[in-house]
């Protein structure tokens, strides 16, 4: 199972996102996204999962080259995406969102297994 997440770039800054569900990752940050659904493509997936749980739209780039395990049978693939339209809101499975500066970076607790996608995206952020 293919977990879509997304490295949401706007203004030089990177959207951190902290989980409210389950439990065990509760607190924890994390570039945002969810499962792929059958018959999905990955970019699909990203525009539809930000939609549902930050309330914008975006256009995906490249894939951030990489795969990291998470539970068995699921792995992390993470896109670089663009923010069109809206400011996100932490509509569900977060309780607070943060826009972070590269050097701001390393200020919130992220999820262990996205860290290195995070150091992959802090290489692509864009020049504000
Ligand atoms: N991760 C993860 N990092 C990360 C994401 C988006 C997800 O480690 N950046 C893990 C957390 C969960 C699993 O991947 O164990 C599924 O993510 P989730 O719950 O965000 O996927 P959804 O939103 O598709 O899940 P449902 O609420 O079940 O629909």
């Amino acid at each position: 199972m293919v977990v879509v997440a997304g490295a949401l770039y706007d203004r030089g800054r990177l959207l951190a996102a902290r989980r409210s569900a389950p439990v065990e990752l509760a607190g924890r940050w994390e570039l945002p996204g969810g499962k792929l659904e059958p018959g999905e493509g990955p970019e699909e997936t990203l525009v539809r999962e930000l939609r549902e749980e930050l309330g914008v739209e975006v256009e995906p780039g490249e894939r951030i080259p990489g795969e990291w395990p998470l539970k068995p049978g699921y792995v992390l693939r993470v896109w670089t995406a663009r923010l069109l339209s809206g400011e996100p809101r932490p509509l569900e499975d977060h309780d607070e969102l943060r826009w972070l500066a590269r050097h701001e970076l390393d200020s919130v607790d992220w999820l262990d297994q996205d860290r290195p996608a995070v150091a992959e995206a802090a290489l692509r952020l864009p020049v504000a």
